[in-house]
């Protein structure tokens, strides 16, 4: 079995030298991609979080350790979507209003794609009026709200509210999620679904869709 100890501790020292060369090793011994980043990029961005929370590490630290696994995560991805040829649906997926956060929103969109959706990822600090304008272009059936801080969070129930009030909230299923979110929370503000995690947002939207 892979040692994915020293993956993780690469993103934790944000040493994107070293994940870009373990993440490498780890595919040609062709350890499974999902692995590679649930085990080692995702369970060292954990400790940082941790660390992040209690003042053992400050933003500079965190931000070359997002950098790190985000170049793992490209590295890695290509390998995800083989095989993949047809598109289920669109899902238009961004980070709220006022919130800058997005490694999280990016493996949900990233998993999403990998499972057959087309995605349109807006990215960060992202408006309502830019969510409509985006399914409006694309034809989604899916949009995906992403939120990392409580002070965000009543940015989901406007953008859902915008959707509303610009005629398309009938069209499409809202799913929501991030740290801050509950399903009691999801239940409050009319979302279709809510998601733990980048896994648990792919059967949502499946189970949604079909
Ligand atoms: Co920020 N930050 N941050 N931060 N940051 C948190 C979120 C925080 C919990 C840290 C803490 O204090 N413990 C805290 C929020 C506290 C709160 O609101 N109660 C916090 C704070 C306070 C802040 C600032 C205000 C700090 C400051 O400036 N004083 C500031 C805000 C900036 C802003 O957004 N306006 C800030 C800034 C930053 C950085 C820029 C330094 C950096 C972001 C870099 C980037 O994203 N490019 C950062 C980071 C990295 C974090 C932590 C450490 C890690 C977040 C992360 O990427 N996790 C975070 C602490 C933590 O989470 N423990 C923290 C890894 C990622 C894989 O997990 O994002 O949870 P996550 O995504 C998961 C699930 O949540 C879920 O699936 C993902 C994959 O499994 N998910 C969905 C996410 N979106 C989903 C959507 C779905 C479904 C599932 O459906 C649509």
């Amino acid at each position: 079995m892979f040692d994915f100890s020293g993956l993780s501790d690469a993103v934790i020292a944000g040493d994107e030298d070293v994940v870009l060369d373990l993440a490498q090793k780890a595919i040609s011994a062709k350890v499974d991609p999902l692995s590679i980043i649930n085990d080692g990029l995702i369970a060292g961005m954990n400790v940082v979080g941790a660390r992040f929370k209690v003042n053992d590490m400050y933003v500079p630290e965190v931000l070359m350790s997002a950098a790190a696994m985000k170049a793992g995560v490209a590295l890695v991805k290509p390998l995800l979507k083989s095989g993949e040829t047809t598109t289920k649906g669109t899902v238009i997926i961004g980070t709220v209003t006022g919130d800058l956060h997005d490694i999280g929103k990016s493996l949900v969109g990233m998993m999403l794609e990998c499972s057959g959706y087309a995605v349109v990822d807006l990215g960060v600090d992202v408006s309502g009026d830019d969510f409509v304008a985006a399914v409006k272009a694309n034809d989604a059936r899916i949009v995906a709200l992403s939120c990392m801080l409580t002070t965000t969070m009543l940015q989901m129930k406007t953008t859902i509210e915008v959707l509303a009030t610009q005629g398309i909230r009938k069209n499409v299923k809202v799913i929501i999620g991030g740290a801050p979110i509950t399903q009691e929370f999801a239940d409050n503000i009319g979302s279709d679904g809510y998601a733990t995690d980048a896994a648990g947002a792919v059967d949502l939207v499946t189970k949604l869709l079909n």
